[in-house]
């Protein structure tokens, strides 16, 4: 007895029936309800003995899984609308010219990278979609692709004469290629690198997944709210078994479902494999996932086996090969896929005598070539139309393939498969005899890429078919409408003049949201979206105002349906309120940001939330968000360590701008006033939606009440630089001179510190910084001129800088302090705790008292 024969038997016995007989009875009852009522009859019927064993407390639940084989039965299957013959050259050929791509470069350059495994079991599944179902352009479909399986699109994009030869030979050389008069290949799906090819980035396993969830999620918002007619539309996402295990690509399987997204389609990629090894080496990724997905609510499609397999399973009298299945872990699985036909003749059919009779006749070469469902173009076919035919639900396609399908024996199936990019010359040969490549031995070892002739049938047919789907793929368009902005003064001008009044930079904000909202032009662009948190920013008028968007409207008479302030959900509602989910928020913020390209629709986002847990709770969620050249404004609220005084160590932020600083296209601020946010909210909008930069806001916001001054004339364009001189203090000629440099929460203790100062006859000039990131970028870009610089130009004596954030934020622009000046910085490094503010300024060293002790020790010094 093999060792899986030995397991099959172990499990047999365990789940042993103590009286076949009646068992068979109730079988055959329901076998004949079935066939001489139909399968409805027979659905009625298994419900009612669900509802009588739950009645009587059986205690049983059915078993979300079904069978290891295809949901959809043989002859469900719709014919196949294509040429199968050329399709399957146009896969080869898209398989060849992306292995040459990745071993070529290789071979030049060692430390390159590159996968061909991945794309080897995806191939299929990406050709049926490009040749069938993947509509391109802005009235066409979204599609996610598996970012190991980049060498393959661009393969195509050869093939369709999108991309040259020169440029597969610049695959990963991006700083290179121009030089050469090629274009260089990202390594992975980058909009930033590629801005008129990839649409989606999905590098970072896990944030494809829940961009494409939420992304067809706002394509409904925007239909719902009369904006863009979505309709048809849909979203495809090819991801990897082992990419689902981030929590990123499980946490809004629900909601998918929950919004009955029929527009979304998931088509897992079960090669069974990661980098490492198995997904589930012990058990089975498909049954696991099948469960967890069926148990979210979405459909699933389980394309287990290729057409080969049909005859088996109609021989198969006994359901030998069900339980075969049943009792075959996937580690094993992939040992089969690794082996040759021999090996699974003895090890898999020769488990049993049934078995061995259902592979009689068959010749080990054909054992070998038995397909998985997702190496075959008619079942993937089958399993794609009825996903796109499915309504009320979003659909997964579980797809069983070989990782390395088709790499032999350098890789299908290797536990190193992921990363092998070489290839010996034998390994290439077998590789071109495998899949019937029209290529010589020469070509072959020699790595050449193979384009057919243009009026070739492969090429004639992939350009029909791309023709019929709107042309080709994957393409990004920039191109949008100008969304003219209205004047600020007409919004903010409460900020501008504030006039002492106190209020907190959240309340000013949230002011300028509503005002901003009522605008005929801009207002309906906007997208306020939170997370569980309107009540904590003081946004809960809001509900009433642009309501709450809601798909199915409300289906509740709100408890508090009288108030002012009263919970309205609606259908055109315009905030997003995606419970608590920053992931969520933050995918459904990016889907608003890049509304302008995927849809030519400039819409405006403001997602507004805890500044803790957005750069540091999502941070590479937001990376991905900037590589994707989203346009909006992340608004970090209860900003800076010390402002939030009872929230303790978690919640307080002191980092969020320390990262903000890293991302190129990322204009950070850390304003201390409502004048000073009036004027970077309007400017960002002129960038975004009118001079159409591919930037985006963050902004930090307090909720502390202080007193607003005016802004001094003539700020604004200091402010949107990074820093203004605020004020002078002290007597004019004082003999000792101090520059005080504030920003954020920690403005207004520099303001009582400079006072202080001046009492005891100290000068001091106050500089309100509004950003340290783009000071620095501007002293990085103008040196011999930086702004900080001419602004400190006039001043004497030491500076002193201070904030809310850890002491790197403001250290960034030590070196564009004139020289001769000493500078010191006071910032709140460490773990946040509770206190009152007054205590966690004067515990971190931030307060007036110790900004004015680090002036006088700074002055003692010299
Ligand atoms: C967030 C993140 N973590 C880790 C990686 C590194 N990584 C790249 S591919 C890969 C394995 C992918 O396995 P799977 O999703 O099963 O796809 P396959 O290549 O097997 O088709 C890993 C761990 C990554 N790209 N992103």
């Amino acid at each position: 007895m093999n060792d899986v024969s030995k397991q099959l038997h172990f499990i047999d016995r365990a789940s042993a029936d103590p009286d076949p007989g009646e068992t068979a009875e109730w079988r055959e009852a329901l076998l004949s309800l079935a066939a001489t009522q139909g399968p409805a009859r027979a659905r009625q019927m298994l419900d009612e003995l669900a509802r009588v064993a739950r009645q009587q407390r059986i205690g049983w639940q059915p078993e979300l899984n079904t069978p290891y084989v295809n949901t959809i039965a043989v002859q469900d299957q719709p014919a196949f609308p294509g040429d199968l013959a050329v399709e399957e050259r146009l896969a080869s050929l898209m398989r060849w010219n992306a292995l040459a791509m990745v071993v070529r470069a290789n071979q030049a350059y060692g430390e390159l990278g590159g996968h061909i495994a991945s794309y080897a079991s995806a191939a299929d599944l990406f050709e049926t979609g490009f040749n069938h179902f993947f509509r391109a352009g802005r009235q066409g479909d979204l599609v996610f692709f598996q970012p190991h399986s980049a060498p393959g699109v661009y393969a195509r994009a050869f093939l369709e004469g999108r991309l040259s030869e020169a440029d597969l030979l610049h695959y990963r050389q991006e700083i290179t290629a121009p030089a050469e008069g090629a274009r260089g290949l990202s390594s992975y799906p980058h909009p930033w690198l590629m801005p008129d090819f990839w649409q989606f980035p999905t590098g970072s396993m896990g944030i494809g997944p829940i961009s494409s969830i939420y992304h067809a999620r706002f394509m409904r918002y925007l239909t719902h709210r009369q904006l863009q007619n979505c309709e048809g539309r849909k979203v495809w996402g090819v991801f990897g078994d082992g990419e689902m295990d981030e929590p990123e690509s499980m946490c809004a399987l629900t909601l998918a479902a929950r919004e009955k997204l029929d527009n979304l389609v998931w088509v897992v990629n079960c090669n069974l494999q990661r980098l490492d090894g198995p997904v589930r080496g012990n058990g089975r990724i498909i049954d696991e996932l099948e469960k967890l997905f069926a148990g979210a609510g979405w459909n699933v499609i389980k394309l287990v086996w290729g057409s080969d397999w049909d005859g088996l399973f109609a021989r198969d009298t006994t359901g030998a090969l069900v339980r075969a299945f049943a009792h075959t872990v996937d580690g094993q699985m992939q040992t089969f896929a690794a082996k040759d036909g021999r090996f699974n003749r003895d090890n898999f059919f020769g488990q049993n005598e049934e078995l061995a009779r259902l592979a009689q006749g068959m010749t080990d070469e054909q054992i070998d070539r038995l397909k998985r469902g997702g190496h075959d173009l008619v079942k993937i076919h089958a399993a794609y139309s009825a996903a796109a035919a499915h309504t009320g639900q979003p659909t997964v396609i579980l797809a069983h393939t070989k990782k390395g399908y088709g790499m032999g024996s350098a890789g299908q199936g290797k536990m190193t498969t992921h990363s092998q990019k070489k290839f010996d010359g034998a390994d290439l040969i077998e590789f071109r005899n495998r899949f019937n490549l029209p290529l010589s031995d020469e070509q072959a070892t020699g790595l050449e890429f193979f384009k057919p002739a243009d009026d070739s049938p492969e090429m004639r047919y992939l350009r029909e078919h791309r023709e019929r789907l709107g042309g080709a793929m994957p393409r990004r368009e920039a191109g949008c409408d100008v969304v003219p902005v209205p004047p600020i003064e007409g919004y903010a001008t409460f900020a501008l003049k504030a006039d002492g009044k106190e209020m907190s930079t959240t309340m000013a904000f949230v002011r300028m949201l509503g005002g901003l909202l009522k605008d005929g032009q801009l207002g309906p662009r906007i997208v306020p979206i939170v997370a569980d948190e309107a009540r904590t920013f003081g946004m809960a008028n809001l509900f009433k105002q642009v309501g709450i968007y809601s798909s199915v409207g409300q289906r509740y008479a709100p408890e508090d349906i009288g108030s002012v302030l009263s919970y309205r959900e609606a259908l055109d509602g315009q905030i997003l309120e995606e419970g608590i989910s920053e992931a969520g928020a933050l995918a459904s913020w990016t889907a608003a940001a890049t509304s302008y390209s995927v849809h030519g629709l400039a819409m405006l986002p403001f997602y507004i939330y805890y500044s803790m847990f957005g750069f540091q709770r999502v941070g590479d969620a937001i990376w991905a968000a900037a590589d994707q050249r989203s346009r909006g404004f992340l608004l970090g609220a209860t900003s800076g360590r010390t402002t939030l005084g009872g929230e303790g160590l978690q919640h307080q932020d002191g980092s969020s701008h320390l990262v903000a600083a890293t991302i190129p296209n990322c204009k950070a601020y850390d304003p201390a006033f409502a004048g000073e946010l009036a004027v970077i909210i309007d400017a960002g909008m002129r960038e975004m939606l009118v001079e159409q930069q591919d930037v985006f806001y963050y902004v930090t916001l307090m909720n502390e009440n202080y007193a607003q001054p005016d802004l001094p004339q003539g700020a604004a364009a200091d402010v949107l630089k990074g820093g203004y001189h605020f004020g002078r203090f002290g007597p004019e000629e004082a003999a000792q001179r101090v520059t005080l440099l504030g920003s954020g929460a920690i403005l207004t203790e520099v303001l009582k510190a400079a006072t202080q100062l001046a009492e005891d006859g100290i000068g001091v000039d106050v500089f309100s910084i509004t950003s340290w990131s783009e000071l620095a970028r501007d002293g990085g870009a103008h040196a011999a001129d930086a702004h900080l610089t001419r602004l400190l130009a006039d001043g004497a004596g030491p500076v002193v800088a201070a904030t809310d954030y850890v002491r790197a934020l403001p250290e960034s622009v030590r070196a564009f302090v004139p020289s001769g000046r000493t500078f010191h910085t006071l910032g709140t490094d460490g773990f946040g705790r509770s206190d009152t503010r007054a205590a966690l300024r004067s515990h971190f060293q931030v307060d007036a008292q110790s900004i004015a002790r680090q002036a006088r020790a700074a002055l003692a010094a010299r």
